[in-house]
C-alpha cells in the first residue's frame, strides 16, 4: 500500500524591512504556482515568511513593532495566497507573527504557523513553543536574537491534524532542534512534520566555539534524527541569504522517515524543491525499531516532563 503526495519546500531569499507584505505575497504565490507545475499539492513556506526576521533588532516603538504582526489571517494582503491555493488545489504551511487581541483589549504575541488545506481553509494552527534567544539586548553582539522579548511561548502544544490524506504536524525553527518536539507528535502518529526556519549562518552566541560548517550540520542532524526516530517525513523551508546584512543558512529540504535527505535546495534565494512522498514509508519503522507501544519505557522517562534544567549529582 502507498499514499503518494508531491510536497514542496519553498525556500525564500531575504525579505528586507522595506519590502511590503504584498510584494512578499507575490513571491509566495509565484512559488506556489511553480510547485503546482511540478505536481506538488502541499507547499511549506518559512518561519515569519511575510516579514524580515525582526527579532534581530531592538524595536522600542510599539506601533512599529505591531507593524510586523498580523491581527487576522487571512487579511487583505494574504488573501490572494489563499485564493491561489484554492484555485490550484494546493495546500500550504505559512509562518507569520501573530497578534491576538483579548476581550479586555490586551494583546498577545506569538510566532505562529498555519496549515491551509487545498480548499484554501485553515486546517490547523501551531504557535512556537521553544522561543530562543533573549528578552534583553546582549551587549557587544553584531545582531540580537530577541524572540523572548517579542513572543510568548506557544499555548497550543504540538497538535497534529488529519488533512491532505495524512496526519500532519508543525513546528517552527528552534523547535526542530529538540527531540521532544517530534516525539510528542510521534505519539499522535504524525506522518509529516512541516517547519520553517530563520537561522543565522554564524551563531553569534556560541562564544567563538562553533566552526562555520557546524551550523548546517546541526540543522540537518536535528531534523534527520527527528524524522528517523519517529518514522515521519520532515519538510523544512529556510529564509536564506543576506537579510539586512546578516547571512542566513539555506539548506531547505525534504527528509524521509529513514532519516535521509531526499531533496535539498541548492541556492540561497527563492527556490522550490519538490519530492515524491509516500506517507506509508515510515510504517515499517513505527512497527519495528520504533514501535512505541512495544518498546517505550515511560516509567523511566519521568524527568523529561518534570525537570527543566540539568541537575548533575553533587560533586
Ligand atoms: N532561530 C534559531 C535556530 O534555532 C538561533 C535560534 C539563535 C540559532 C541564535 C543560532 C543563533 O535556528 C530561530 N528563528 O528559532
Amino acid at each position: 500500500m502507498s499514499r503518494q503526495l508531491t510536497v514542496a519546500a519553498a525556500q525564500m531569499g531575504p525579505v528586507q524591512r522595506a519590502d511590503t507584505r504584498s510584494e512578499v505575497v507575490d513571491r509566495l504565490i509565484a512559488m506556489l504556482r511553480q510547485a503546482h507545475e511540478a505536481g506538488a499539492t502541499l507547499v511549506v513556506f518559512p518561519e515569519l515568511a511575510l516579514t524580515t526576521f525582526f527579532p534581530r533588532w531592538v524595536i522600542d516603538d510599539a506601533e512599529e513593532l505591531d507593524g510586523y504582526f498580523e491581527s487576522e489571517m487571512p487579511n487583505n494582503e494574504t488573501q490572494p495566497l489563499f485564493e491561489a491555493a484554492r484555485e490550484l488545489e494546493v495546500g500550504f504551511h505559512l509562518g507569520y507573527a501573530e497578534m491576538q487581541t483579548e476581550n479586555d483589549g490586551s494583546k498577545r504575541y506569538f510566532n505562529t504557523a498555519i496549515l491551509v488545506d487545498r480548499a484554501g481553509r485553515i486546517a490547523g494552527k501551531y504557535r512556537k513553543v521553544h522561543i530562543p534567544g533573549h528578552a534583553e539586548p546582549q551587549p557587544g553582539q553584531v545582531h540580537q536574537h530577541l524572540e523572548k522579548r517579542y513572543f510568548e511561548p506557544g499555548d497550543l502544544g504540538f497538535p497534529v491534524f488529519r488533512s491532505m490524506d495524512g496526519v500532519m504536524g508543525m513546528c517552527i525553527c528552534n523547535d526542530r532542534r529538540w527531540p521532544e518536539t517530534y516525539r510528542v507528535m510521534g505519539l499522535q502518529g504524525v506522518e509529516l512534520v512541516m517547519l520553517g526556519y530563520n537561522t543565522p549562518s554564524a551563531n553569534p552566541f556560541a562564544k567563538g566555539q562553533e566552526a562555520p560548517h557546524l551550523g548546517m550540520f546541526h540543522n540537518h542532524l536535528s531534523m534527520q534524527a527527528g524524522a528517523y526516530q519517529n518514522g515521519t517525513w520532515v519538510v523544512a523551508a529556510a529564509k536564506a541569504g543576506m537579510e539586512e546584512g546578516i547571512h542566513h543558512m539555506g539548506g531547505s529540504c525534504v527528509i524521509a522517515p529513514t532519516g535521509e535527505i531526499v531533496a535539498l535546495a541548492q541556492g540561497e534565494g527563492d527556490e522550490v524543491v519538490t519530492a515524491q512522498v509516500d506517507l506509508e514509508r515510515g510504517v515499517y519503522i513505527r512497527e519495528t525499531i520504533f514501535n512505541f507501544a512495544a518498546h517505550r519505557r515511560i516509567e523511566h522517562y519521568g524527568l523529561i516532563s518534570s525537570r527543566t534544567g540539568a541537575e548533575p549529582p553533587p560533586a
